[in-house]
């Protein structure tokens, strides 16, 4: 059963919003839980909100309704007009009780959206049209009601019985079955509703607020997890310290629940008060998750808590406001990540993922502003426009207008809107109404795709001693763009790599080191500068654009090397990364070999021997581009070549310090047991990095691999030798996937980490072994998680195999879409993204692709989720 696939494919606009007709003031639910038959009986208290209107159209799909009464009047079938997706009420009084009494197939609900079984536990993901899978409604975000929830089921089968709020009551009932009631005392849109009911552990803790306030919070997992849910624990008492600390925002209700179940279609899910996640963001132990784990465990759960101010007390009017509550909290997680574990770190991160992903999908035919104009599924529009350039946008503001403004700009914003569904623009007028600016120029972030660039050019005059910098913005793909107002924090650099003090000499336009570009083009003079500096230029990336500064590579070297900003400097390796990558292309189709400039690894060295740099910032400066990058960069490549260009940069950066890599990994080890601690993270770290760098040297690293995996005691240490062994050709790499399987079969997020290591795996023949890795017992294409690291993996990170030159990697992909997208749309569509960039590839590659996505749009029945972005990719 696909729900969406039902629907009709009507493109929604933003300009068509009108404001409700009507609105429920009341929710009361009766659900009598069964797997193939529930019965969910709702009562909604209804008012005009439009005193012309007569008629009330709820949505609804995939329902087979029982009854539906008006008051105390049961209306026969001729008395309403019923669809595949809505339910008309005709004569609707002022002021009514409605009631409906609908039937629905929990197990035959593959789509993990509505009410579903996941593992035997039933669960609901409402965002953004769930809710209408499970009863009638107006479902839609500007429609806030409190809610009342009764709950009956099996009481051995479905001994935890939980909804929004708070408990208000239970008891036991004949037949071995149960009931709980539930209230919530606030206002929410539906797609905030959640129910979970099955056989879960938990712990819990109290936590005061900073309001004195007394919560009761716990962390609900499947049985036999229990151990691997103490941090999840720990993790939400951080945030909400952390979110009281920094934006003074306290919890307000009395309890607060996760739930971690296993097939979830994305992250986690912010409902009020119950949270539902994806098991991969709650659990963690030493012996089953790596360092990266906890972060991620740490920020999605930091993000839904966050979540309860931006986006569940103030929420979205409509969907195409989404960066409202994603762009804000996605920016106060990362804050929040930056916080407790390496702020440089968490930065580049963030970066690279922009770089990488948002200036890939900006470029490519899903391109839209981070304010959607239209959608045919919302879904679809759950993307990295929308959530990091939306956080990028909301940092410029703090840059722009200073940390203290900004914060007062927040505390405007949630004060005036809390209890209200509102607008982006809505949130940059809190911010106007704190700084007293007027931020017109600004809102053209909200409605503007492409990723902008800034054309740099300098000049220094000696005579004068003044330093001019010229920058010029355009949007390359944009028709006829708007000049938008662009924060470039800057510095200047003399010879030994210090920082002129250019505070006495800024003005206006350029104070605290950020040139405040206004116009389309402007240039910022600095004076009493002595001698001619290096420009240090769009410093922490202070604003979602491409530079483009003509530089020597030797200046990129100097700025790798010396630079006083670690953004900066990780922004010179990549231009020194992509300036050797085309190079090395070059070279490859005339047969010839490139080799590294000694400038360049004279200045990686530096950075390697240099003990105070963030050992993240080591590891991404040997991190090249994704090839979805590169794409955009060179013409038409062949793709193939590319791999192999960048997998020999890869071996000779290595090469080039193999003694220092060498000393590092053998320079320090953690003593004592496992710490999820920065001190911890650096280190371990930095070894696994070394065995990396080792592993790519050749086969002499095989019997150190081994030993780093035997004395491991942790997973991150173990995944550390399982991926450099992956780079290296022999017999031991499938005893260890062997070994490790074996020791591992029962996790079934760790057997994730091992199908996705193979999936990877760019050594000859391994189409071949990842199409076995689809029928291997223990992939489940149901599961989201394990699709992801099979098929999402292989398309992501198997360059060479995916784009295979017979088209044998992009058939293989594309008949998992259609498989998935019969029972799981949501899941299907998130598939398609690795094709997206079809246009940048060479001719004979485009016209397969474009040959095999025709034959799936003509062919076969798809969902809305998949025609839509599928439809899109190839007219583009
Ligand atoms: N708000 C949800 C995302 C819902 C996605 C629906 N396709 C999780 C989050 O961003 O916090
Ligand atoms: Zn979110």
């Amino acid at each position: 059963m696909s729900n969406s696939a039902t629907s009709e494919r009507i493109t929604h606009y933003r300009s068509d919003y009108v404001s409700p007709q009507f609105t429920i003031d009341q929710v009361h639910m009766d659900f009598l839980l069964h797997e193939q038959e529930t019965v969910v009986h709702t009562t909604l208290q209804v008012r005009k909100t439009d005193p012309d209107q007569t008629d009330l159209t709820l949505h609804g799909e995939c329902l087979v309704l029982l009854r539906v009464e008006i008051g105390d009047k049961v209306l026969s079938s001729d008395e309403y007009t019923l669809t595949d997706t809505t339910l008309t009420l005709h004569h609707v009084p002022d002021i009514s009780t409605i009631q409906t009494w609908v039937r629905i197939n929990p197990e035959a609900n593959q789509t993990l959206n509505g009410l579903y079984l996941s593992n035997g536990n039933f669960a609901t993901q409402c965002e953004p049209h769930g809710f209408r899978c499970i009863t009638y409604y107006l479902d839609r975000p500007d429609i806030l009601s409190q809610f009342v929830v009764k709950i009956t089921a099996d009481k051995s089968r479905y001994p935890v019985l939980l909804s929004n709020g708070n408990c208000i009551g239970q008891g036991d009932l004949d037949g071995g079955m149960h009931w709980v009631q539930w209230e919530d005392p606030t206002h929410k849109p539906s797609y905030l509703f959640a129910l979970v009911a099955g056989d879960f552990a938990c712990t819990r803790k109290d936590f005061i607020t900073m309001e004195n306030r007394k919560v009761d919070l716990r962390v609900y997992v499947e049985q036999g997890k229990l151990d691997q849910a103490e941090f999840a624990l720990e993790a939400l008492e951080a945030a909400m310290r952390w979110d009281e600390e920094v934006f003074q925002r306290a919890y307000e209700l009395d309890i607060y629940m996760i739930v971690a179940v296993s097939d979830f279609n994305f992250g986690a899910m912010e409902n009020k008060g119950l949270n539902i996640f994806n098991d991969q963001y709650v659990l963690a132990n030493p012996e089953l998750s790596t360092d990266q784990d906890y972060t991620h465990v740490l920020g999605v759960i930091g993000h839904e808590y966050f979540h309860n101010w931006s986006g569940n007390r103030v929420t979205c009017r409509d969907w195409f406001q989404l960066s409202l509550k994603e762009g804000l909290t996605i920016y106060r997680d990362q804050r929040f990540t930056q916080d407790l574990t390496s702020v440089v770190g968490k930065r580049i991160a963030d970066v690279y993922v922009m770089k990488n992903i948002q200036f890939a999908e900006d470029a490519g035919p899903m391109s839209h502003p981070i304010r959607p104009d239209s959608y045919v599924s919302m879904n679809n529009f759950y993307t990295s426009t929308v959530y990091n350039k939306g956080a990028e946008v909301i940092r410029m503001l703090e840059v722009i207008l200073g940390k203290e403004v900004f914060a007062s700009g927040m505390d405007e914003y949630f004060h005036t809107n809390d209890g209200l569904a509102v607008t982006t623009d809505d949130f940059v007028t809190s911010m106007e109404v704190a700084s007293g600016k007027d931020l017109s120029q600004f809102r053209h972030w909200y409605c503007q795709a492409g990723t902008p660039e800034v054309d740099i050019s300098t000049h220094y005059d000696a005579d004068t001693q003044q330093y001019h910098i010229t920058c010029r913005q355009s949007v390359p793909t944009a028709e006829s763009p708007e000049v938008l107002y662009i924060p470039i924090q800057f510095g200047l650099l003399d010879a030994g790599g210090n920082d002129y003090n250019i505070a006495q000499t800024e003005n206006a336009h350029t104070a605290n080191s950020v040139m405040h570009l206004t116009e389309r083009e402007q240039t910022f003079t600095l004076s009493h500068i002595p001698a001619r500096p290096v420009l240090s230029v769009l410093r922490n990336f202070s604003a979602p654009v491409e530079i483009r500064y003509n530089r020597s590579d030797e200046e990129w070297a100097f700025l790798l090397a010396h630079d006083n900003d670690y953004l900066s400097r990780w922004s010179a390796a990549n231009a020194l990364q992509i300036m050797m990558i085309e190079k090395g292309y070059a070279a490859a189709l005339q047969g010839k070999d490139y080799v590294i400039p000694h400038y360049v690894t004279e200045a990686y060295r530096a950075c390697l021997l240099d003990r105070t740099n963030d050992p993240e910032f080591i590891s991404y400066i040997y991190t090249l581009p994704s090839i979805k990058y590169l794409l955009m960069r060179l013409h038409q490549p062949d793709v193939l070549l590319l791999q192999q260009v960048m997998q020999r940069l890869k071996r000779d950066l290595a090469f080039s310090a193999s003694a220092i890599w060498h000393a590092r990994y053998n320079e320090e080890e953690v003593q004592c047991g496992y710490a999820f601690t920065a001190d911890q993270v650096a280190i371990r770290s930095k070894r696994n990095e070394a065995l990396q760098q080792i592993a790519y040297l050749g086969t002499d690293a095989t019997s150190m691999i081994q030993r780093h995996y035997e004395q491991a005691d942790n997973m991150t240490d173990r995944i550390g030798a399982l991926s450099a062994i992956m780079h290296i050709e022999c017999p031991e790499k499938n005893d260890l996937l062997e070994t490790f399987y074996n020791q591992y079969a029962d996790h079934p997020l760790v057997i994730d980490k091992w199908f996705r290591l193979q999936a990877g795996d760019k050594l000859p023949g391994a189409l071949d072994r990842v199409r076995a890795l689809t029928t291997h017992p223990a992939y489940d294409s149901r599961n989201p998680n394990r699709v992801r690291a099979v098929v999402g993996a292989f398309a992501a990170t198997n360059v060479a195999q995916f784009h295979a030159a017979d088209g044998s990697g992009y058939h293989f992909v594309l008949d998992e879409i259609k498989r998935i997208d019969v029972f799981n749309p949501q899941l299907a569509a998130r598939l398609c993204e690795p094709f997206m960039s079809w246009r940048l590839l060479d001719d004979k590659r485009q016209s397969l692709i474009e040959k095999a996505i025709q034959d799936l749009l003509a062919n076969h029945v798809l969902s809305n989720d998949v025609h839509e972005v599928m439809s899109k990719c190839i007219a583009s």
